[in-house]
């Protein structure tokens, strides 16, 4: 444990976290925020000290997002145990990849994303668009940020580019290693505020932490994709304290990223398309060959790019599969917590038995649900049916 004196609001506390609190929450259990996660536990930092917390079991299991660096969480007075979760005004979640399509918290109680990306062939409109549809999502203000401008002959075609989005998302452009040049961004990052950098390996965002904090606070380096083991520089989530009192969050770069159920993200990032869409004649235009699409005509005057709609039909697919798959495995989870609950009230039968048993041993005869062994060594053991039930 290391001692801290930091004031809460500093910390990036807020008024709709205490509006979850009692008086009597606060007399077992302190607020404390996470700034890393590891499979030992957490660690945390508080109004006292930065702490390695442990969280039970049974808590994680209980949660609907598993916690994530910048979630608030109670702390236990008498151990060092987090007692609950306090729920984030924000969270910049996927789907993890793999085929389990599990939920995955990148950062939580965010206020700005800094979508990071170079000046090379890492740039790519479709792939900003999915990052930019998890921060509105999340309802996080997400900023672009170009780096490598030192390393390319025409920055400003990368800035157009992503500026052609046409979202509200600003759009910054920089050199990572220049203190001046990453002066651009400061305007997001005021006392108390709370942001992260996310984006490909290699692109800079390590690089842009260590120059806002004008420290080594991250190790930096190249990118390594040749190495079979994919192994790339930041391997987790961390936050840090700026001088001016922002918190940062870097995070290891994405390989790939899937989104999850994204309908206000979505429209958002896609506006543009959504507006022309509702000048069509058919209320319910796939804008596919319908006569009188408004979206059709713009791609035909130019107007529109042929990308931006193949884009958002892609990411529709991809958020509409998210929810399904979401959908199904609540429903799952709700049957096995019917399958869980008959089996606990067949347990208590099979116990509230065994008691009236004991109750009238002088007229002793064999309980339900038990096998009773020779009288030597006597000992009683549970048999089960599938149903759930005692016989
Ligand atoms: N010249 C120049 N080099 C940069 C710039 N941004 C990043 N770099 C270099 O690019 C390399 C990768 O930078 P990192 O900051 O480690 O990249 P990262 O995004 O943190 O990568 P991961 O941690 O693997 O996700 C380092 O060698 C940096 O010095 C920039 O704007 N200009
Ligand atoms: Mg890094
Ligand atoms: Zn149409």
């Amino acid at each position: 444990m290391s001692s801290s004196s930091i004031s809460l609001a500093r910390l990036g506390w807020r008024p709709f976290h205490s509006q979850q609190l009692t008086l009597e929450d606060l007399e077992i259990a302190y607020p404390a925020r996470v700034t890393g996660v590891h499979r030992s536990g957490l660690v945390v930092l508080s109004e006292r000290a930065t702490c390695s917390v442990t969280v039970a079991p049974r808590l994680i299991e209980s949660l609907e997002l598993p916690i994530t660096v910048g979630d608030w969480v109670l702390v236990e007075h008498a151990a060092l145990r987090v007692q609950r979760v306090i729920k984030p005004y924000s969270v910049i979640k996927r789907l993890a990849a793999g085929t389990d399509h599990r939920v995955q918290a990148i950062a939580a109680n965010l206020d700005t994303l800094f979508v990071v990306t170079s000046c090379n062939d890492d740039f790519n409109p479709s792939r900003l668009e999915r990052y930019l549809a998890l921060a509105f999502e999340a309802q996080v203000e997400p900023v672009i940020v170009i780096t490598k401008t030192d390393q390319c002959d025409d920055p400003q075609s990368f800035l157009d580019a992503a500026q052609a989005l046409g979202t509200s998302a600003a759009v910054v452009a920089v050199n990572a290693t220049d203190a001046m040049s990453v002066d651009a961004i400061t305007p997001w990052l005021q006392s108390g505020q709370t942001v992260a950098f996310v984006g490909s390996s290699g692109v800079g965002k390590s690089t842009l932490v260590n120059t806002l904090s004008g420290k080594t606070q991250q190790a930096t380096g190249g990118i390594r994709e040749d190495d079979s083991k994919g192994r790339h520089t930041t391997t987790s989530r961390e936050m840090f304290a700026l001088d001016g009192g922002a918190w940062v969050i870097d995070t290891p770069g994405m390989r790939e990223l899937k989104i999850g159920a994204s309908d206000a993200g979505l429209r958002t990032v896609f506006d543009n398309i959504e507006a022309l869409a509702a000048q069509c004649h058919f209320r319910d235009c796939k804008h596919e060959s319908e006569r009188g699409c408004a979206v059709l005509a713009a791609i035909a005057t130019g107007d529109l790019d042929p990308r931006r709609l193949a884009s958002y039909r892609k990411l529709q697919r991809e958020a509409a599969l998210a929810e399904m798959t979401t959908r199904e495995r609540r429903a799952r989870d709700r049957s096995f917590g019917r399958m869980a609950s008959s089996a606990m009230k067949a347990k208590e039968k099979s116990s509230a038995d065994l008691n009236d048993y004991y109750r009238h041993a002088d007229q002793r005869r064999d309980p339900p649900g038990l096998v009773q062994e020779p009288a030597a060594r006597r000992r009683v053991t549970y048999q089960s049916n599938p149903q759930g039930e005692c016989t």
